[in-house]
């Protein structure tokens, strides 16, 4: 092939991901609850040893481009749209006023707004460090993400606690740090409490986001099963505003199985947010879009939730890689991601309904029925054909994921 000259190569793009096929209709997108967050869209593929590779995007620029899509909600952080330095002042209303417009020309809904608690200078110690009016900061900026949130329509806020950690142990009180933390998100109920009066709005759902390693050596609540626990302390003044939004790379990031992390929130009654995405096990945080690394376990998990009837956001938290253009981002990067999500949440549909799936795992609760319960041997005997099923049902799963129980054959 010849050199592919810069004026083609769009085109190129273009046409490939159209001979792709298998892309839903934006109007089909929209019915299903996901949500696109701003930082990812806007992210420019910069990173601790990478320089950007792409240029800035404005808010109005991700919404529209979202609307093209398909996906029918966006969500923030309070700084990816609003300067630090503007927070509660002018220049947030203004800036608010102008979303309002974005979203309501596009037809998009906001869905969540989340505090911004790791990247500035001022949280080199975590939000609830030491000295007092840092943790007063950190209230003020949880409170004010809590006014932003209502005011835009938000039905969530996500808290991830990046920098509630440390690099060298010993220098800090871990019990204090916690009880402190807890205090900030005490602050952001509150002021939801109140704020949510004043608008005739129902409070907002409050979820915690974490995330085992990164950006700090040790993380205080590293997994969502520390955050249930956190939330179960005794320190939260309304615990039953507090609940959970896992990520799917983050609970495979400390050699989790996300199903089963997610099975323990649901049980929890606390599995409210879900943030969607992809990677490798003991790795750092690739934020690989959903569906390119793992689709097998991917189906899995959008089994386990539909069978369950899990009814929250679907939030695309990936990052398009660095070698993705600006036109890329939405010409292939968000589009695919979305497509990904519904065929597999489709897919899991057709796990639930298949007959060869269902009868076995009937079969399998049944059981053997063993003459004498209470005998090991009889027990074991009454059941050992039987527990080959889990074998087939993995196998079936395969099937299903890659179309082969459609009848394919193959010339060999
Ligand atoms: C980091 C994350 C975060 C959180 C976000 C919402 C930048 O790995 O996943 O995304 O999702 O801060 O609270
Ligand atoms: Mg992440
Ligand atoms: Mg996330």
């Amino acid at each position: 092939m010849k050199p592919v000259p810069e004026n083609r190569q769009q085109a190129l793009v273009d046409r490939l991901i159209e001979a792709c096929g298998g892309a839903y209709a934006p109007e089909t997108r929209r019915k299903y609850y996901i949500t696109g967050p701003q930082w990812a869209a806007a992210y420019e593929g910069q990173a601790l040893f990478h320089a950007p590779t792409r240029k800035p995007v404005s808010f109005e620029e991700v919404i529209r481009q979202y609307a093209k899509i398909g996906i029918g909600h966006w969500c923030t952080h309070d700084t990816d749209v609003i300067p630090t330095e503007q927070l509660d002042k002018d220049g947030q209303s203004q800036i608010l006023s102008r979303i309002k417009t974005a979203l309501r020309e596009n037809g998009l809904e906001c869905s969540m707004v989340t505090a911004e608690t790791f990247f500035n200078a001022v949280w080199a110690a975590s939000p609830a460090a030491e000295a007092p009016e840092v943790r007063e900061y950190a209230a003020w900026r949880l409170r004010n993400v809590v006014a932003i949130g209502h005011e835009l329509g938000a039905k969530f806020a996500v808290y991830w606690p990046g920098s509630l950690g440390y690099y060298t142990q010993g220098a800090i009180d871990e019990t204090d740090t916690l009880r402190w933390y807890a205090d900030g998100l005490n602050a952001a109920c509150e002021a939801d409490i109140e704020i949510a009066k004043q608008h005739g709005r129902p409070t907002l759902k409050h979820c915690l986001e974490a995330k085992p390693f990164e950006p700090q050596a040790e993380i205080l609540l590293p997994t969502s099963d520390a955050m249930l626990a956190f939330i179960g302390s005794g320190l939260l003044a309304h615990p039953e505003m507090v609940g959970l939004n896992p990520e799917y790379l983050h609970e495979l990031m400390w050699g989790g199985a996300p199903r089963a992390a997610l099975a323990r929130a649901l049980l929890a009654g606390k599995l409210w947010h879900f943030d969607i995405n992809d990677g490798y096990r003991l790795k750092h945080d690739v934020d690989i879009a959903i569906g390119l690394v793992n689709p097998l376990d991917w189906l899995n998990v959008l089994v386990l939730l539909r069978s369950h009837n899990y009814s929250g956001p679907f939030n695309l938290d990936f990052k398009p890689p660095r070698t993705t253009s600006n036109h890329g981002v939405f010409a292939v990067s968000f589009p695919t991601a979305v497509d990904r999500f519904i065929t597999l949440w489709e897919m899991a549909g057709d796990v639930i309904s298949d007959p060869i799936i269902k009868e076995a795992t009937d079969a399998l609760k049944a059981g053997g029925g063993a003459a004498d319960p209470h005998d090991a041997a009889s027990v074991t005997a009454a059941n050992r054909e039987l527990l080959t099923l889990h074998e087939l049902i993995g196998h079936r799963m395969v099937q299903i994921l890659i179309g082969a129980h459609r009848g394919r054959t193959y010339s060999a």
